[in-house]
């Protein structure tokens, strides 16, 4: 089984990614083969030109039920989707899922068997695992591209419009118009990273605008005794690593309303409870979706509320989160709680905590301004990766008017400079981050005279 921390991700977003590679140079190679054939038979340069000509088609045909992308699924990765899933029936066929340079997908997003007319109707399947065949570390390059969360949603839709049966007779247009999905998540792997994403979880693909292919080979999977109909308004019915995770004590009375109410909008749900208390994991709605960063506990006990947002605010700043929740939701139940921390935006927090202000010695001293006193300050880290967290810093330190410098990799660093106040409001927003260390060196740039 699965431990609780990934099983709680699965369950709040949707998908999981699994770092540990699998071999794919023999699967690459196949791919490879199949594309030299089609370029060789119709003499095209560019494979864009081909991207859903038969020639294509018929070349990934003949080799889709080849057993090496089969071992893949059914051998190197069954114990970990096994692990999530529960034991399935072995797959028989891939999807292989090229994007080349220039490729465009213009639907917003769907679920799998719903998207076209068919002759016949595709069976029902628990999830989709996708191995890459190459890297694909850059955005707006053709990423398999997710809203985290959004199986919750068409639970929902499920549940009052009539599941399967709905997807049936109208596809996919009731519900994209009734669940708009803003902008998705693009997901970023290493060739070898495999990728499960639950059946409900609405997908699409981003723009190929890179010059390398995107290669995934996609698999549907289906757990043994899956109930392909059921499945559409009880989502967890065959993802026995995820229950087994997830709370198994009934709500407690006082907060069985609301927790359901949590539960079933996919804001988080219950870990936990104790005699005066209850742990609720809430899904952190911006951001990126970060195997620790992007979940929040709450504890509500008779005397109030504690979160715990798992390595994005400080510690000592969680005390405060409470209060300004409460600022904003006087009274706050248990799901006010969780509905204000889901759709809570820690950019915008720390900057109403620590506002910006012209302070006199805003940026970089200007030849015809008299300089402040300027200065330097760098952080290393163990690693740093994240996306959201450096934009947001190089947001601040345009707002500012602060060089800065952020090297994203393992260890990572980050360094500003600038006028010192600006160096000291940026300092003191960091401080509100979980990554509040002691800057390793400080050192003060002689400031610039003319
Ligand atoms: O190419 C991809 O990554 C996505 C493919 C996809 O969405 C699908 O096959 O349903």
């Amino acid at each position: 089984m699965i431990n609780n921390l990934l099983a709680h991700f699965v369950h709040d977003h949707g998908y999981l990614l699994r770092d540990k590679p699998v071999e794919i140079s023999h699967a690459k190679t196949l791919v490879d083969g199949a594309m030299s054939n089609v370029v060789e038979k119709t003499g095209v340069t560019n494979m864009l030109d081909c991207a859903n000509s038969k020639p294509w088609k018929k070349e990934r045909a003949k080799i889709r039920k080849h057993k090496t992308f089969l071992s893949l699924v059914n051998v190197d990765l069954r114990e970990w989707i096994e692990s999530v899933v529960g034991p399935f029936v072995p797959v028989k066929s891939t999807h292989i899922a090229v994007r080349f340079p220039g490729e465009v997908w213009d639907e917003e997003w769907h679920i799998d068997n719903f998207v076209t007319e068919r002759r016949y109707q595709p069976s029902e399947f628990t999830c989709i695992v996708g191995v890459y065949l190459a890297d694909n570390m850059e955005t707006s390059a053709g990423n398999f591209t997710v809203f985290p969360g959004a199986h919750h949603r068409v639970e929902n839709f499920n549940r009052t419009n009539g599941g399967l049966a709905h997807f049936l007779e109208h596809k996919l247009s009731t519900a994209r118009e009734e669940m708009k999905m803003g902008k998705g998540w693009e997901i970023v792997a290493r060739a070898g990273t495999a990728v499960l994403a639950h059946r409900m979880l609405p997908h699409t693909v981003a723009p190929n605008k890179s010059e390398d292919n995107r290669y995934v080979v996609w698999f549907r999977v289906t757990a043994r005794g899956y109930d392909g109909e059921s499945a559409f308004t009880n989502i967890w019915e065959s993802w026995p690593g995820v229950c087994s995770a997830l709370s198994l004590k009934p709500h407690p009375e006082a907060h069985a309303a609301e927790l359901a109410k949590i539960e079933t909008l996919g804001l988080g749900a219950m870990v936990t409870c104790g005699k005066d208390y209850v742990d609720v994991r809430v899904r952190h709605a911006h951001g990126e979706p970060n195997l620790f960063a992007s979940m929040v506990s709450v504890r509500c006990t008779s005397t109030g509320y504690r979160f715990h947002t798992n390595g994005y605010i400080c510690k000592a700043m969680h005390a405060r989160m409470v209060n300004t929740m409460l600022e904003d939701t006087p009274g706050a139940s248990l799901f006010a709680c969780a509905e204000w921390i889901s759709r809570c935006n820690y950019e915008e927090l720390i900057e109403r905590w620590v506002p910006y202000t012209d302070r006199p010695s805003a940026g970089r001293a200007q030849p015809d301004r008299p300089s402040a006193e300027e200065t330097s300050v760098r952080w290393t880290f163990h690693h740093l990766h994240s996306r959201s967290k450096s934009a947001m810093m190089r947001k601040w330190a345009a707002e500012m008017k602060l060089d800065i410098s952020i090297i994203r990799s393992k260890p990572g660093q980050l360094e500003i400079s600038g006028g010192k106040d600006m160096v000291s409001l940026f300092t003191e927003r960091f401080k509100c981050l979980y990554w509040n260390k002691k800057p390793v060196m400080v050192c003060p740039i002689p400031t610039h005279s003319t």
